[in-house]
């Protein structure tokens, strides 16, 4: 019998399709402090509800999953169909691994405990974030939080376990369902990006150790509710414009995020006259995307606060954001500093 070493190819005829989420990860395991490969079949189990609503979302169109669903959630927002059975996909696929013993989701009013006695994690999900965009075509994300529980496995939930700050956090990332579907996540060790390959139903590594500029050009704010900022806010933006910055708001938090990380700029959703603390939610927004933005080199702030700072004190508590490149935040900070903010009226 005669045996080879295996030569890699040279002839350059089949182009290299790169490495897989499944491969990365476990490249990678030896990162985690406590490596046991529970957090990396975590990350795959949200790898693979992501494929499956990616799938739901990509044909939502004709299998009459579009529209409201008839009910609103705790935060008295109208669920869509997309948003519930984004719900149902991620709560699945986290209940059936074993690794996650509790969830919190926008879409479920009280924290639900999976009844995994070995379950070593907690996670925060926005199942599909941008509900708004769901029924035109415009990108929406899945945004999640991952958590080791603070009491044994084995033993019941408490507060503490689920009432973490972001600093905890071990591992967040974010799904883009967009012009091409991406996943993006971080374990503390940098960040990375991952695009979706359809046909092979694979996520490849497209972005290694992504960076955010550390200044950018663009503002991202919804400028309809110009009137109901606080005038730290109104003078901000209006010394971007002046700067000849670029508007650009989607509308999808994730997706907005995403084009800021990529090219530079700013997001903010600071409190409004309606929302005082803003709209969007700590646990399940926020700190994944603030944890994901500090390790790319960004910053993320409520206006005089590190968001990973904040101590939770309610499941759907709300906070301002001021997210992105550290130029950008560090002059909304200042900005908040120097004055005392005067509620427009
Ligand atoms: P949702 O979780 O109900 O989808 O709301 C969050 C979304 C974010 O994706 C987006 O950035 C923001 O709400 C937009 O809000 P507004 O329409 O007020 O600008
Ligand atoms: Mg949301």
């Amino acid at each position: 019998m005669k045996i080879l070493p295996y030569q890699p190819d040279q002839t350059n005829l089949a182009y290299s399709v790169g490495m897989t989420l499944d491969r990365f990860i476990k490249h990678k395991q030896s990162d985690f402090p406590f490596a046991s490969g529970e957090l990396s079949q975590l990350l795959r189990d949200i790898a693979l509800a992501a494929k499956i609503v990616n799938r739901e979302t990509n044909r939502a169109g004709l299998a009459n999953i579009g529209g409201a669903f008839g009910q609103t959630n705790v935060q008295g927002e109208e669920q869509q169909k997309l948003d519930v059975i984004a719900n149902i996909r991620f709560m699945r696929a986290l209940s059936k691994g074993g690794e996650v013993c509790a969830i919190v989701s926008e879409e479920e009013d009280a924290v639900i405990d999976l009844q995994n006695a070995s379950g070593k994690y907690v996670v925060a999900i926005d199942p599909l974030d941008g509900s708004s965009n769901i029924d035109v075509n415009i990108s929406i994300g899945t945004i999640f939080s991952i958590y080791r529980r603070k009491t044994p496995a084995g033993s019941p939930i408490t507060e503490e376990d689920v009432m973490q700050p972001g600093n905890q956090q071990v591992a967040a990332g974010y799904v883009l369902y967009g012009s091409s579907t991406m996943l993006v996540y971080t374990t503390g060790c940098g960040v990375n990006g991952f695009t979706y390959e359809a046909s092979l139903g694979e996520f490849f590594l497209s972005h290694p150790e992504m960076n955010a500029p550390k200044d950018g050009n663009i503002f991202s704010i919804n400028e309809g509710l110009e009137l109901e900022w606080d005038s730290i806010v109104q003078a901000y933006i209006r010394s971007c414009k002046e700067r000849k910055m670029q508007s650009r708001y989607i509308g999808s938090l994730v997706a907005d995020f995403h084009r800021n990380l990529l090219k530079g700029g700013i997001y903010i959703y600071p409190s409004t006259q309606k929302n005082p603390n803003g709209k969007l939610r700590l646990l399940y927004e926020a700190n994944a995307l603030a944890f994901i933005i500090e390790q790319a080199g960004g910053k993320a702030t409520d206006g005089s606060q590190r968001i990973l700072d904040i101590q939770p004190t309610s499941l759907h508590q709300r906070t301002p954001l001021f997210i992105g490149s550290e130029v950008m935040v560090d002059e909304a900070v200042k900005a908040y500093s120097r004055a005392t903010a005067i509620p427009a009226v």
